[in-house]
């Protein structure tokens, strides 16, 4: 069982995933409403994939008989005029994803309890990879810049890299 401590923390990540996937779904339906498809495809996915990492630590969290507390996120608050605002959110986000990683992964460590810490190895590395994807898209819009067709190339951009 995860100490009352941890069980509390893999809970509030449990909710912030839950308010990234809802967040990334507003981001895609912001760009599907302003003439951006690929973006919108990416950032459709990007909300499975964070819902999927929820489901992963409630997976794991009810595996060690651990109490999971459903949390629904709080209506957005996001206010998005640009693509740009769209990247930085993106960025924005998975920045607090990441430190909340690391509060998590601290407290593991301090309880020697090395079944989480390795549970939670494959998240440090997504956390890595998605921050690094979110810098280097908001780079790319930057030198793409916010003349002409912009919004056509930003869009192709953004549709390209995946997710
Ligand atoms: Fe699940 O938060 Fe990033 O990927």
């Amino acid at each position: 069982m995860l100490s009352e401590n941890l069980q509390n923390l893999f809970n509030a990540q449990i909710a912030i995933e839950n308010t990234a996937s809802y967040e990334y779904l507003h981001l895609a339906i912001w760009c599907a409403s302003n003439g951006f498809d690929e973006s919108a495809k990416f950032f459709f996915k990007q909300s499975d994939e964070e819902r999927s990492h929820m489901l992963k630590l409630i997976h794991y969290t009810l595996e060690r008989e651990s109490v999971v507390k459903a949390g629904y996120p709080a209506p957005s608050t996001l206010k998005i005029e640009t693509i740009f605002d769209v990247l930085q959110t993106f960025y924005d986000n998975e920045k607090k994803v990441t430190a909340s990683v690391y509060k998590l992964v601290d407290t593991a460590t301090e309880e020697r309890d090395y079944n989480a810490v390795q549970f939670l190895q494959w998240y440090v590395q997504e956390q890595h990879e998605e921050e690094t994807l979110a810098r280097t898209l908001i780079e790319k819009a930057n030198l793409i810049g916010r003349e002409g067709s912009y919004r056509y190339f930003i869009d192709q951009m953004i549709g390209k890299s995946g997710g």
